[in-house]
């Protein structure tokens, strides 16, 4: 294709425009005190557009949020001096059922406090740091525009304040975090969040607005092993994550914790990654975002299933509601969401739309072992720390961990298929040896077997990435289930023939 003399002289007009625009960005930056002219109507490039007078009125109190919740709309048609006070706390905080993590937070959470304001603001930010905190600790956000992002400036021995003020003059939403050495272990402790820098006009009215923010922990322990756990600095170098998770805990989203909304409603979810190493590949399973603001910034791309969320990058995604049931939020890197803990749940009530789909839901492929009812795993695993567990409390924290993990194929009743999964109700090979039961179930199982007079001869793939507590749990469940009598399958047990019997090659320890 050639390009006419017209397009040419299109294109160097283009051209000088963009220069001057670029140098009017130039001089703003090196002067953030003086306002820049809201004129430029004709620009649609980056921060020259907006609304950068002066502050007008009495300062206004920030409010900020923890997740998933987001604080209202400034609703504000003109610039403002805007009051930030953030706090710095290191807490113990449960990263999953029954493990123990010292987070480093903003706000007592992870992520840190929601913070809302509008472009053309002036924000003045006070960083405190707790004095019970052991760190010194600082604040980088991503939506300002100075040395460090005001890292600089906010260096915050724990006991002290700093305070630094900026002027907000790029609309999006914004990764901060803490930018203290060694930084990739501040954030890895859970020290990011986000801040949202409205347009001018402010963003369109929905029904629910969200906060989800993923990170990538490590720890000294595996998965799911129970106790206060430190972080490992060597996993997180290699960037081999134990745990990868939404709001800082695996349970965060999860249960009566889910995100909720109504058929026929609009949802917006602000969603940032604070890695501090992984990418994320954000995706609500069975919906699709009508609209998404990609990398946080001003374009929205539309009918998308999966989002990119770079590591200290954020997206705003929207959709709307048809179709009542559970949703599954995930890091569509799937190892991740199902045995890393990237889930978490949206659950919508409302009436069906058979024009829509068909179907009554309960999909517990895609809810894996958070399917059940997991107060049951967590009685039993503060009953365990006691030392006061039942057989009882196994049974139920069994029933719930069994659905989702071994119910695909030897079918919730037990009673498995014919032909392809062998049943473990009133199973003869299950009831006869414990110790094998529990091999069966730590390293699989394959070639001709023979329970209750048939043949099998399939596969049934180890299950070692389970904990010992878990398959005591399991198991405990299933010897006293349908028909089998048993009595209660220890946590030690399990750890024994763990011990005693060798993983198959390629199988988890
Ligand atoms: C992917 C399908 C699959 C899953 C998931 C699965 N199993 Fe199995 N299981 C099988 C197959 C197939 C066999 C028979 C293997 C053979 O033919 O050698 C089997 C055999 C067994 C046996 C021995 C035979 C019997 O019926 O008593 C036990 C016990 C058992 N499984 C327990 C479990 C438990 C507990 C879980 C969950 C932690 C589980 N299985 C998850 C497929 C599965
Ligand atoms: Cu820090």
């Amino acid at each position: 294709m050639r390009k006419s003399s017209k397009a040419a002289s299109l294109l160097a007009t283009a051209a000088i425009f963009l220069a001057g625009i670029t140098l009017a960005a130039c001089n703003k930056a090196e002067a953030p005190g003086v306002p820049v002219a809201a004129s430029s109507a004709s620009s649609t490039t980056g921060s020259a557009k907006g609304d950068f007078g002066p502050p007008q009125g009495e300062p206004i109190k920030a409010v900020l949020t923890s997740p998933p919740n987001v604080p209202p709309a400034t609703g504000r048609k003109a610039p403002a001096k805007v009051i930030v006070e953030l706090e710095v706390r290191e807490v113990e905080m449960e990263i999953s059922e029954g493990v123990k993590y010292t987070f480093w937070t903003f706000g007592g959470t992870v992520p840190g406090s929601f913070i809302r304001v509008r472009q053309g603001d002036t924000v003045e930010f006070h960083l405190k740091n707790h004095p019970d905190s052991k760190m010194p600790h600082n604040i980088d956000l991503h939506g300002v525009t100075g040395p460090g992002g005001g890292a600089a400036s906010s260096f915050t021995a724990p006991g002290h304040e700093s305070q630094f003020t900026f002027k907000a003059l790029n609309a999006g939403l914004y990764v901060y975090h803490c930018a203290t050495a060694p930084v990739g272990m501040h954030v890895a402790n859970g020290m990011y969040g986000l801040i949202l820098i409205e347009p001018p006009e402010g963003l369109t009215a929905v029904d629910h607005e969200y906060y989800v923010m993923q990170g990538d922990f490590y720890t000294t322990g595996k998965y799911r092993e129970k106790g206060l756990q430190p972080f490992d600095m060597q996993k997180a170098i290699d960037e081999r994550p134990t745990y990868v998770l939404f709001n800082g805990a695996e349970s965060s989203l999860i249960g009566d914790k889910a995100l909720k909304a109504k058929v026929g409603q609009n949802v917006r979810l602000f969603v940032g990654n604070g890695g501090p190493n992984l990418v994320s590949s954000f995706h609500v399973i069975g919906e699709i975002f009508d609209k998404v603001w990609f990398e946080g910034g001003s374009k929205s791309q539309e009918n998308v299933q999966t989002t990119l969320v770079p590591a200290g990058g954020a997206v705003i995604a929207e959709f709307h509601t048809e179709v009542p049931g559970t949703y599954v939020i995930v890091d569509h890197s799937l190892f991740r969401a199902f045995n890393k803990g990237a889930l978490g749940m949206l659950k919508i009530e409302g009436p069906e739309n058979k024009a829509i789909y068909s179907g009554k839901e309960v999909d517990s492929t895609y809810l894996g072992d958070k399917a059940g009812d997991l107060s049951t795993v967590a009685v039993a695993t503060k009953a365990a720390e006691t030392g006061v567990l039942t057989k009882d409390m196994q049974i139920k924290a069994g029933a719930a961990l069994f659905t989702g993990t071994c119910s695909v194929c030897h079918q919730a009743n037990g009673e498995g298929l014919p032909g392809v999964f062998p049943p473990l109700a009133k199973s003869d090979f299950l009831t006869q040896d414990r110790a094998k039961a529990i091999a069966v179930v730590i390293n699989g199982l394959s070639g001709p077997v023979k329970v209750n007079g048939k043949d099998y001869n399939s596969v049934m793939p180890p299950m070692s990435q389970l904990n010992d507590d878990a398959i005591a749990n399991i198991l405990t469940y299933v010897t006293n289930s349908w028909g089998n009598t048993g009595d209660q399958i220890t946590q030690a047990e399990v750890a024994k023939v763990r011990a005693n019997t060798p993983r198959p090659a390629g199988s988890a320890h």
